[in-house]
């Protein structure tokens, strides 16, 4: 299984929406064939590992990373394919959540006539596809909140205005996470001051897929060419009907976020509206309010804090800054790290304290 999970690996960032799943076929105690899911409309684990195997299939245990499905999606189920290959066992990591499985595969499996066994390595599977199992089981994605900030907690040196916090090497890590999430948001301040592109230039460059780029502007202050909206790939803006139509005849795509009493939280109805929209991992990069106003929602899952070895002084402009109340608690640490010249500090929300030893080693 271990192996299955390190073949699922290798798919992260091109499956999505789908999630990264990996295949072992053993027969004998040897194994006979392997494969992994590529990308999303791409043949799955299973069908590759079989393909690998040929008739050495036949009577062989298949190894997978997450149960198979018995759907018709956008390729047929594997259950069949499985069977019909004379597959004599199959473990599974763990269930798969999506509502057109969820056990489902191992019930097709069970009355072909296949032994089944799940929960093996299950945490480190769950790990892995963190966003597709929150987008399935809660109907939001996994938020991760990223903040680039100096000893004394500032964003920038001075407030309103753009200045270079981390180095080099932090900025390529950035874009390993940004690549990995299938959704990045910033707020309307970071692109008044900044003009960020937010789009993936490393590792890869060209990188095989951009996550979807979202400017949360409400007041409709950002300005149709921004950089943010122009960039390789695809972009939104969160709004309100009222600006909705300008930035629609620019042909930049409104998201209405229309919050009509004040106990409805606009992150709520964001995060659902993301999940509808399939997206499993949002990655949270912007200025000090838009990262007080996702704190004081208490929305994030997951906190990357690059800090960098100097001081701002003349002031606090970061998260201390905030007027806002921060729900600070109930965070755990799971990771330190030195990143280039800077300091990569990680941490989850306590309510997954049982996941932190596996995000440690997830990227
Ligand atoms: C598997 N093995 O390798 C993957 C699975 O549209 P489709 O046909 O690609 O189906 C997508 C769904 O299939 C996805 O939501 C998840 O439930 C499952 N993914 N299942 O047996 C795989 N990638
Ligand atoms: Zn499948």
């Amino acid at each position: 299984m271990a192996r299955a999970l390190a073949l699922a690996a290798r798919g992260r960032g091109t499956t999505d929406p789908n999630p990264a799943v990996g295949c072992v076929l053993v027969r004998d105690d040897a194994p006979v064939g392997e494969g992994w899911h590529e990308r999303a409309g791409g043949p799955h684990a299973e069908i590759r590992a079989l393909d690998a195997a040929g008739e050495k299939a036949r009577g062989a245990t298949a190894y997978v990373s997450l149960e198979p499905c018995a759907h018709h999606g956008r390729t047929p189920p594997c259950v069949g394919a499985l069977l019909a290959a004379g597959i004599a066992r199959v473990v599974a990591a763990v269930e798969d959540p999506d509502p057109r499985v969820r056990g489902r595969g191992v019930a097709a499996l069970r009355a072909g006539g296949c032994t089944t066994d799940t929960g093996v390595l299950e945490e480190n599977a769950v790990v892995l596809n963190r966003g597709f199992f929150t987008r399935h089981l809660r109907g939001r994605p996994w938020v991760v909140l990223k903040a680039a900030l100096s000893l004394d907690g500032a964003f920038t040196a001075r407030a309103g205005e753009r200045t270079t916090v981390t180095g080099e090497d932090a900025r390529r890590d950035v874009h390993r996470f940004r690549a990995a999430a299938s959704a990045v948001l910033t707020g309307a301040g970071t692109v008044l001051t900044d003009d960020p592109r937010l789009d993936v230039r490393f590792p890869l460059d060209p990188p095989p897929r951009q996550p979807l780029r979202l400017v949360w502007d409400r007041e409709g202050r950002t300005d149709p060419q921004a950089r943010v909206y122009r960039a390789p790939g695809t972009s939104a803006i969160v709004t309100t009907a009222r600006h909705a139509a300008r930035y629609a005849a620019a042909g930049i795509e409104p998201i209405v976020l229309d919050v009509k009493t004040g106990d409805d939280d606009p992150w709520r109805r964001l995060l659902g509206c993301l999940a509808e929209r399939d997206i499993n991992v949002l990655w949270v990069e912007s200025g000090p309010r838009l990262t007080a106003s996702c704190l004081a929602a208490g929305c994030p899952d997951e906190l990357v804090v690059y800090l960098a070895p100097r001081f701002f002084g003349g002031g606090n402009y970061g998260l201390a800054a905030s007027s806002t109340p921060l729900s600070g608690q109930g965070l755990l640490w799971v990771d330190a790290r030195p990143v280039g010249s800077d300091l990569r500090l990680r941490a989850v929300r306590e309510e997954h304290a049982r996941w932190a030893p596996h995000l440690r080693q997830d990227l």
